[in-house]
Order: C-alpha cells, then sequence, then structure tokens
C-alpha cells in the first residue's frame, strides 16, 4: 500500500461521503422532495475516488448522468450539490440544471451529462485544449458500458488517438444500461478489447477495490500526461440501486441483488485497512459520524432554501468568453 495515513483517511471519508449523500438523496427523491430523475452511484464509489485521487486542479473529468460521486471524488461542495439537485438558489448552476446537469469548472468538473455518450467528445476536446495550451493537465472521461456503444463514444475514441490528447477514458461497467443486460446490449464482447482496436491502452480493474482501482490510475494516468497518448481503463462495479430511483428492478433476481452488496468497496477498503493496522476501526467510525451530519445538514439546508428566483430563468445560458 503506497498511499500515507492522511491520504488513506481522506480517501474513506470520500468514499463515505458519496455513500451517504446517495442514500439521502435516493430517500428524498422518492419522498418526491427532488424534481427529476436521479441515478444513484452507491456501490461504485471506489471507481470515482480512486481514479481523482490521481488527478489535480489542472485535470478535468467528464461525466454522465451518474455523476454525483464523480463530482464528490473531483472535490466539488457537497452543500453546493445538494442545493443544485434540489433546485434551489445557490446550487452549483443555480439550482437550474439539477441532478444530470451539474457542473462544476472550479474543480475541473466539466458537467453531468443526460446525454449518454455526451461525455466522451467533451472529454477529448478538454484534453485538447490541455496540450494546446500546455498545461500538463489530463482528463478523464468517465463513460458507463451502454455509452461505450454510442457513436459519439467510438469517434471521440478516434480522435483521440488520432490528435494524441492526453485523456483517459474510464468505462464504468455495473453490468446495465439502463434494464438491458451488458451482455446483450453489446452483444457479449469485451469492451476494452473493443476500445483498445481504437489504438490506446486498454485495462480492465475490479472496482470493489479501491487499492486496484488507484494504483492502475496512477500508473496509467501518469504515462498518459507524460506521452500526451489515451487510454482506456474499464472498471467492473456493481449498481446497488434501480437504473434511476423507483426503478424496480424486475429484471434483477432477488439473489444478484444482493450479492452485490457482499462486495461492498468501503468495507473492502475497512478491512484491508485495519488489518494491515494502518487506521484503527476507531477513526473509521468517526469519519462515519462526521459524514452523516454533514450530508444531513446540507439536505436540511437544501430543503430549506428557497428556489431560483424567476428572474434567472434566462441568465447562465450563454458563457462570455
Ligand atoms: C443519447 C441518449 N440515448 C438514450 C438515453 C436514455 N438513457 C439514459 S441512461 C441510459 C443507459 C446508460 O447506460 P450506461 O452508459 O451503462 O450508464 P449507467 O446508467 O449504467 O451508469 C440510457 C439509454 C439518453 N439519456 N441519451
Ligand atoms: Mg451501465
Amino acid at each position: 500500500m503506497q498511499l500515507d495515513r492522511d491520504t488513506l483517511a481522506e480517501s474513506y471519508r470520500t468514499m463515505a461521503t458519496i455513500r451517504a449523500f446517495e442514500e439521502r438523496v435516493g430517500a428524498d427523491s422518492l419522498s418526491g422532495l427532488i424534481p427529476g430523475f436521479v441515478h444513484l452511484y452507491a456501490g461504485e464509489e471506489a471507481s470515482a475516488t480512486g481514479i481523482c485521487l490521481e488527478l489535480g486542479e489542472k485535470d478535468w473529468i467528464g461525466s454522465n448522468h451518474r455523476g454525483h460521486g464523480h463530482c464528490i471524488a473531483k472535490g466539488s461542495s457537497v452543500e453546493g450539490m445538494m442545493l443544485e439537485i434540489y433546485a434551489r438558489e445557490g446550487g452549483l448552476c443555480g439550482g437550474k440544471g439539477g441532478s444530470m446537469h451539474i457542473a462544476d469548472l472550479s474543480v475541473g468538473m466539466l458537467g453531468a451529462n443526460g446525454i449518454v455518450g455526451g461525455g466522451a467528445p467533451l472529454a477529448v476536446g478538454a484534453a485538447l485544449s490541455a496540450k494546446t495550451l500546455k498545461t500538463g493537465g489530463v482528463c478523464v472521461g468517465f463513460i458507463g458500458d451502454g455509452a461505450s456503444n454510442q457513436g459519439t463514444t467510438a469517434e471521440a475514441m478516434t480522435m483521440a488517438v488520432v490528435l494524441k490528447v492526453p485523456v483517459i477514458f474510464v468505462i464504468e461497467n455495473n453490468g446495465y444500461g439502463e434494464f438491458t443486460a451488458v451482455s446483450y446490449h453489446s452483444g457479449g464482447i469485451d469492451l476494452a478489447a473493443r476500445a483498445a482496436s481504437f489504438g490506446m491502452e486498454a485495462h480492465k480493474v475490479d472496482g470493489t477495490d479501491f487499492f486496484a482501482v488507484n494504483e492502475l490510475a496512477r500508473e496509467v494516468i501518469a504515462k498518459t500526461r507524460a506521452t500526451n497518448m489515451p487510454a482506456v481503463i474499464e472498471v467492473a462495479v456493481n449498481r446497488w440501486h434501480g437504473h434511476f430511483t423507483g426503478d424496480p428492478q424486475a429484471y434483477r433476481s432477488a439473489e444478484e441483488l444482493a450479492t452485490v452488496r457482499l462486495s461492498d468497496p468501503l468495507v473492502i477498503f475497512k478491512k484491508r485497512v485495519i488489518e494491515a493496522g494502518l487506521l484503527p476501526q476507531e477513526l473509521f467510525d468517526k469519519i462515519d459520524g462526521e459524514v452523516a451530519d454533514r450530508i444531513d445538514s446540507a439536505a436540511r439546508a437544501a430543503i430549506a432554501a428557497p428556489p431560483p428566483d424567476i428572474s434567472t430563468v434566462t441568465t447562465d445560458v450563454y458563457v462570455s468568453y
């Protein structure tokens, strides 16, 4: 394990924050407190956290409709995100974007995206700008297994290889595109191998294991940063909830739903770190308590906040350069 104790504790805090955030937002969505669709990232925490730990201020991420975990791992304020998701004044996008359109350029988060496959070209564009402006930055484009079938993704991968830009496509393979299993929607092929056929190095990793994700990310991101060569990481993750909150998941067996929760990335992380004698159980308990308080305060503040004023409806539409 190459990470120091502080980094281990902060990485756990990030994963625990994503989990608690998603469980709260899920419950409040079902109660009708949140407008619009909400897609939860619970179960997939080690992917965003392990990858984003290797990114800095000059780096960007592109995201998708299941983007809360990506935002939190890249450093967005959970308070600002809550206000945004509950459609309140002061949200990261003025309370006008909502769950599927949170963007936070202040931390290099290019935006969640309701268009499946829409994030990959944005990631290539950001990587091209980093290369052109010689910032030393890279861009990670988080896409799903379903999005990896999109034409936009194929075009983005082609472009990335042709232009040699520092982009890392992270395919979060959670086994489903909406309600259709990956074995059917992708024709049973190997997603990393297909991505590799565009001319990139492609890797696979177990997304329930934070350490495996992080070690691979460290190696791949450093190489892309040094060479401008794009790369792919396929992360095998488990989607704990339905495609969106309220999806009864009739297409998954009770056994499958129970089994995926046996590989909880947070529990796996804790066990490894405690057994290695690096951090005590008490510290994890303390972090869990602090995270629970923070999420509860953020949600309460969002519920109490006013909606955006009607006069803002036409603002923030265009960017002035
Ligand atoms: C262009 C486009 N087509 C279809 C949809 C409807 N849609 C929303 S999410 C989704 C599945 C995405 O699957 P995946 O990329 O695996 O992401 P996951 O939801 O599993 O995280 C689809 C088809 C959409 N939002 N945009
Ligand atoms: Mg999927």
